[in-house]
């Protein structure tokens, strides 16, 4: 069976190819939904230029200094500061405000993420900012930075079955899929942003991830993958339980993406997002 992405530069022509594109992620179905051009290569481009004029990150042109970091955040990531809750719920709240003004003078590209999610859910769905029950919200979405040398060998993501975290309202979703809008490509001639592996986790693929042989077991078990090539501007969806990785940036510019993650239950309303 062919494991192709759902891929246009629409939505509707997205819906036109799968009418609930969504639940084809969560089956496994398909790789991945790629919406082309959601965000001008233009604001890409002078987002960056917002980011290094605020701060945000690492100038580029500068040299590294022993310390520097291969990738910087600029959000709240429940992955990295879940371990306490209080802090994190605090630190989200920072993010909130970072983002509220950090986008002005352009299309808010959170927003553009979340519409494009909204709009590929349907109406029966309702996509929010993941919040727990006393309505402290999450961090919306996260720009990560990854300089010379970041990878991300073979993994998932996943707030229960990998994270083992328990106390969070996320934790109800069964199936949890990410957005990446790619911002920055680290060189101009290489644009793949992620290579999706048709293999879903389980407790039996865990020692291959454990141990970095995942290419060897794929190999081996004839497992095959979709390579996702991203200019700056596109965006797209895929199930993070599906085992994932990002080549080795190389070169002076850095590989930055605008990244959520999705919580989504087959027969629930509520879509939580959150970074
Ligand atoms: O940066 C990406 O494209 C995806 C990175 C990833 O897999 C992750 O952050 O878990
Ligand atoms: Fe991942």
């Amino acid at each position: 069976m062919s494991w192709d992405p759902i891929e246009a530069s629409t939505i509707d022509e997205i819906r036109e190819r799968d009418v609930d594109p969504l639940q084809a992620l969560a089956a496994g179905e398909t790789p991945a939904i790629i919406l082309r051009r959601a965000y001008t290569a233009n604001d890409c481009a002078e987002l960056v230029g917002r980011f290094l004029e605020r701060q945000l990150m690492r100038d580029p042109a500068l040299p590294m200094k022993e310390g520097d970091r291969r990738r910087i955040d600029i959000g709240t990531s429940l992955g990295n500061r879940g371990a306490d809750q209080e802090a994190f719920l605090a630190h989200a709240e920072t993010t909130r405000e970072l983002f509220s003004d950090l986008f002005e003078g352009f299309p808010n590209p959170v927003d553009v993420v979340y519409e494009a999610l909204q709009q590929v859910a349907g109406d029966r769905r309702q996509v929010q900012t993941a919040f727990e029950p006393d309505g402290r919200a999450y961090g919306p979405a996260i720009f990560r930075i990854h300089y010379d040398g970041h990878a991300y060998p073979p993994h998932i993501d996943h707030v229960t079955l990998r994270e083992k975290r328990f106390n969070y309202a996320v934790s109800r979703f069964e199936h949890q899929f990410a957005g990446i809008l790619c911002v920055q490509n680290a060189a101009s001639d290489s644009t793949t942003q992620g290579v999706l592996h048709q293999c879903l986790w389980t407790e039996q693929v865990q020692p291959h991830i454990r141990g970095h042989t995942f290419h060897d077991y794929a190999t081996q078990q004839n497992i095959g993958h979709c390579q996702v090539d991203l200019q700056p501007g596109d965006l797209y969806f895929f199930n993070t339980r599906n085992i994932h990785e990002v080549p080795a940036v190389e070169g002076d510019d850095p590989r930055i993406v605008l990244a959520v993650f999705i919580g989504f239950n087959e027969h629930e309303r509520d879509i939580y997002v959150w970074a």
